[in-house]
This record gives structure tokens, C-alpha cells and sequence, in this order.
């Protein structure tokens, strides 16, 4: 092909202002993988291994069901929002061995969006003990639903996670793409708008 039209996604729209990188961090199995791959507009990368022994017993297969993979590292993809902004998504393993990891990811991150499965609520804890120790890194919730997750009123999952009133808290599944888009989309602008009331300050 001679030059990029515009349903080739290899190439940024020429309307791309800004390009910032958003982590999107969960437990086990809470659908990080699924969620970037419904909106990327490139090939997502993910590397996944089979589940090994060494897991067993560590990674909490609760509701899972016939899982096999676990993620062992990370999912990468793109997606432009209102044809200005690009979002370079990283997707990485929530649990505590695994901080060292996306610790180093998060820098230079606008925000990080924390995953939760309602049916292991557990697994949110230790991405958001970690985030406690990241303060300048703004970040939102998106409760992804299975289809045989309960319906939370959010006021109760606000207090069952200890969130500050001004984390925003959303609804997708992960599987479908207008969902998964709009919580990032509700992420990536609380964390603009945090940047911009902080540059204010300064
Ligand atoms: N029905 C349904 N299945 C989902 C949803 N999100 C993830 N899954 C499935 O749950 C499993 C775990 O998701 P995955 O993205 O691999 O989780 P990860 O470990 O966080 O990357 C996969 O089999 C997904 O297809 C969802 O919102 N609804
Ligand atoms: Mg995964």
C-alpha cells in the first residue's frame, strides 16, 4: 500500500495532539487481557503462559472456572480517543510479586485503571494498597461484569474498597468495546483533569 488510509490503523491519525500511556492493572483473571483487546486498534501483544504448578495454590481460581493461562507479564495496545489522543495501554498482573514490575511501567503513566471482579474483590486490594504509595498517579475503577456477577450498588463497593470520594468508579465488560472504551475514556479525562488542577497549583 502506497500511503496509510483511514482504516489503517498502523498509522496515527494526522489528528493526534497527544500521546500519554495508561496502565490497566487487576487480579487475576478480572479480564485485563479481554478489556485491551476489545478496543485496541492495533493487534494487541499479550504474553501469556500456560498455567504452571508453580501458581497453584497462589493465584486464586475462584470463579475462573476452565481458565488455563495466567498472565505472566503484559498486554500492550493502542487506541486513539476522539481521534486527539492516543492511549498506549499496558496491561499487568495486580498481585504484590508483581509491583516491581509495573512499578517500573508506571512511570511517565497519566493513570492507571484498576480492574475489579466483584465476585473476588480480594484481588483489588493489592493494586489498591499499592496505588496508596503512588499518590501522584491518578487512577479509576472499572467493575467489569460477568454474567453471574452480583449488582453492587457502587456507594457499597466505594466504602468495601476504601476509595476516595473523587476516584471515579465504572461499569464495562470487558469483552464488549464501547464499555471498555468508555472507562478508559472516564479515566484518561479524571486524569487529565487531575494534571491540569496540579499544574495549576504550581
Ligand atoms: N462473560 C464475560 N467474560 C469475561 C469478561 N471479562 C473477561 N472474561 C473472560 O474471563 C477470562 C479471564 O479474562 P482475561 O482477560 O484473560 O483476564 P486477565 O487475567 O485479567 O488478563 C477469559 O476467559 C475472558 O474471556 C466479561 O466481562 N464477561
Ligand atoms: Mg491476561
Amino acid at each position: 500500500m502506497d500511503s496509510a488510509t483511514s482504516t489503517d490503523h498502523r498509522y496515527l491519525p494526522e489528528t493526534v495532539q497527544r500521546s500519554v500511556k495508561i496502565l490497566v492493572l487487576g487480579g487475576f483473571g478480572v479480564g485485563k487481557t479481554t478489556l485491551i483487546g476489545s478496543v485496541s486498534e492495533i493487534e494487541p501483544l499479550s504474553t501469556e503462559e500456560v498455567m504452571s504448578d508453580a501458581s497453584t495454590g497462589v493465584d486464586d481460581l475462584t470463579g475462573v472456572g476452565r481458565k488455563t493461562h495466567t498472565t505472566v507479564a503484559l498486554d500492550f495496545g493502542r487506541i486513539t480517543l476522539r481521534r486527539r489522543i492516543v492511549l498506549y495501554l499496558y496491561g499487568a498482573p495486580g498481585q504484590r510479586r508483581f509491583w516491581d514490575l509495573w512499578e517500573g511501567l508506571a512511570e511517565g503513566a497519566l493513570g492507571v485503571l484498576v480492574l475489579v471482579d466483584t465476585r473476588r474483590l480480594e484481588g483489588a486490594f493489592d493494586v489498591l494498597d499499592q496505588l496508596e504509595h503512588m499518590p501522584g498517579l491518578p487512577f479509576a475503577v472499572a467493575v467489569n461484569h460477568f454474567p453471574d456477577s452480583r449488582a453492587h450498588p457502587v456507594a457499597e463497593l466505594r466504602e468495601a474498597l476504601d476509595l476516595p470520594a473523587h476516584v471515579p468508579v465504572i461499569d464495562c465488560v470487558a469483552p464488549d468495546r464501547v464499555t471498555s472504551l468508555a472507562a478508559l475514556t472516564t479515566l484518561t479525562d479524571h486524569a487529565m483533569r487531575v494534571l491540569a488542577t496540579r499544574e495549576g497549583r504550581s
